[in-house]
């Protein structure tokens, strides 16, 4: 389905993204969902999907991750089950994610559906990411509350983590077609009173630590930043003992200027911002293709699909995919991958006249990355 976002996107940044919550009104006329409650419980029996059920039989909260093999234990009210990353196995409800494209696409995290059944949600708690819960079937009632409020966070059960009760900024049901919209840092908690499916497209950015982490292995694996500290201007000082401010300071920049090194940054960020913190749904092509098959079938008129969730992105000069640089010099080419996620002849242009480019093509149709539609 062709999901139609009737949102004003430039008032939306300019006064809620980031900034506060909102409740968008019947932003999906006549709303379909794109997913039934079976073959979502029929994802969630899957290994490779990531999937919790949470429930509070006689008031009391119960956790447990997927896959599962049955759902016979459950009752009729107080559950919910809460799917991640659906738009990486399940193509119409990939579609969803669509309209939110007006946000750049490193951005994206991943879209999460939920199904709940009267009485069902997950408890009042805080995410450190952005979202937008689309109301599909069902009704809910939605509460969120003001960020800054310093509310302590508890764990009623070891894998749920809970924030004290908060007076809400808004209080309101849900109806199919709508969109609460939440910042990071705002506590929110949604009760069931039709049973009801959401879906959650999350957008988060990379922590300091993450970035850190990511960035020292690059150094590592590229053999940067091996040279060492040196002081030919020592002079005698009274206190053996002391680290002088100074040294502090080249210290400081003997690190700032292994981050300071735009292309090098660039190349670790399109590796590590490519990568996907959720499991692709790859499946390797089966005989792999011979560069020849791949020009052949694209001058015929066939075009490549893009393996859904799989992260493709455009930083400074050179685009990446799932981790790898895309290794050409045919930029725009590349580029189109990243754009687009259909490719064909009049997206490849020239490149495909490159036995070198078509080779890197092949490489990656034989990775699942793309496939051709048969
Ligand atoms: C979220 O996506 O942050 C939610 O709280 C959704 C939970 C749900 O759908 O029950």
């Amino acid at each position: 389905m062709d999901y139609q976002l009737d949102l004003d996107w430039d008032d939306f940044l300019k006064n809620y993204w980031q900034k506060r919550p909102v409740v968008l009104k019947n932003v999906f006329k006549n709303f379909i969902d794109p997913i039934s409650p079976d073959e979502l419980a029929g994802l969630a029996m899957e290994n490779e999907v990531d999937s919790r059920l949470v429930s509070q039989p006689n008031g009391h909260w119960q956790a447990s991750n997927g896959p599962f093999e049955s759902y016979d234990h459950l009752g009729e009210k107080g559950w919910s089950l809460l799917v991640q990353a659906v738009n990486h196995w399940h193509a119409p409800s990939a579609a969803l994610v669509k309209p939110f494209r007006k946000l750049p696409d490193w951005r994206l995290d991943d879209l999460m559906i939920s199904f709940s059944v009267p009485g069902g949600g997950v408890g009042p708690h805080i995410d450190n990411y952005d979202v937008f819960i689309v109301q599909g079937m069902g009704s809910r009632r939605w509460r969120v509350g003001d960020v800054n409020q310093s509310l302590k966070q508890y764990c009623p059960h070891p894998a749920l983590l809970h924030v004290e009760p908060f007076e809400p900024i808004i209080d309101e049901d849900l109806e199919t077609g709508d969109v609460l919209y939440i910042p990071p840092g705002f506590p929110h908690d949604g009760f069931t009173h039709e049973t009801a499916m959401n879906y959650s497209i999350g957008f988060r950015g990379p922590n300091g630590r993450d970035l850190m982490s990511s960035f020292a292995d690059y150094v590592l694996e590229q053999d940067l930043g091996g040279e060492h500290y040196s002081d030919p201007d020592l002079t005698l000082r009274e206190h053996p003992a002391e680290v002088q401010p100074y040294e502090l300071e080249r210290l400081r920049t003997m690190m700032t200027d292994l981050v300071n090194q735009p292309e090098e940054f660039n190349q670790w960020f399109g590796r590590f911002i490519t990568l996907s913190r959720h499991e692709l749904d790859l499946a390797p092509a089966e005989p792999p293709y011979r560069s020849d098959e791949i020009y052949d079938s694209i001058v015929q008129g066939e075009n490549l699909i893009r393996l859904s969730g799989i992260r493709v992105l455009r930083v400074g000069d050179n685009c990446y995919v799932n981790g790898e640089l895309i290794d050409t010099d045919f930029i725009d080419a590349a580029d189109a991958m990243c754009r687009y996620p259909l490719i064909g002849q009049k997206e490849l242009g020239e490149a495909l006249e490159d036995p070198a480019f078509v080779a890197v093509l092949a490489n990656f149709v034989n990775s699942g990355y793309w496939y051709f539609n048969d």
